[in-house]
């Protein structure tokens, strides 16, 4: 998978990508994340990428053409299979749509800044509209670094024991069930019996029951979502 992401700050996800799992994902050859500067796509000396908005009001918008130029750019290399505007007015992230993306082959990550793109940017190139949650940040650089995060995790290779990403939180609507390491007693309170018992079946069966108890709980909403 290669991942492009366009910014007004790439420095700001630079170290972010550098680290722990999407560094391994990236030096195993899993995956490629590539950083653009969108001011140098800017037409103007002093690297302008936003403009006061027609109609007038506070805030700037960040013009079509230096993100249509780096847009162009990108394409005339490969072709990608969703052009991604992180925004808050998007569409809100979850497993599924990182399930999704991480079957992809090249994702394009546009990030939004001030009160967002020219409406034109949206119409002519992207194909998806992404946010992660009702709140509003002041870029999309973290929602970016947060969407390719949970779809880095998922490519086949990039975590060491391949079947942990299916017994994740969400894959299946069910939040994971409670974890438990050395010692098997602390200060008098003892790890459930079930999971020293060896007993592989009785293991599972414990574990979705209280992945079931843990969601009901917690999660109602999801819950009503697992048909169970
Ligand atoms: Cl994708 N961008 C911004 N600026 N704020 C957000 C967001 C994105 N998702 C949630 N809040």
């Amino acid at each position: 998978m290669r991942i492009d992401i366009i910014s007004v700050v790439p420095k700001l996800m630079e170290s972010f990508f550098a680290h722990s799992i999407l560094k391994r994902g990236q030096e195993a050859g899993h995956v490629e994340v590539v950083l653009h500067d969108l001011r140098d796509y800017s037409l103007s000396k002093q690297r302008q990428v936003d403009d006061y908005a027609f109609g007038g009001g506070a805030g700037m918008v960040m013009s079509i053409e230096p993100i249509a130029r780096c847009i162009r750019h990108l394409q005339s290399e490969r072709s990608y299979d969703e052009i991604i505007y992180m925004t808050p007015d998007g569409d809100t992230f979850n497993q599924q749509t990182a399930n999704y993306l991480s079957l992809q082959g090249n994702l394009l990550f546009l990030c939004g800044h001030y009160k967002g793109v020219d409406q034109r940017v949206r119409d002519m190139f992207v194909t998806k509209e992404i946010s992660i949650g009702d709140y509003v940040l002041s870029g999309g650089e973290l929602a970016a670094a947060v969407c390719a995060d949970a779809i880095i995790r998922l490519i086949p290779g990039v975590l060491n024991d391949e079947t942990s990403a299916l017994t994740d939180s969400f894959q299946d609507n069910l939040l994971a069930p409670p974890v438990y390491t050395r010692p098997a007693e602390f200060e008098g309170i003892a790890v459930p019996e079930v999971l020293l018992s060896g007993h592989e079946a009785k293991i599972n069966e414990w574990r979705f029951e209280q992945s079931v108890e843990r969601t009901r709980n917690k999660r109602p909403d999801l819950f009503k979502k697992t048909g169970l």
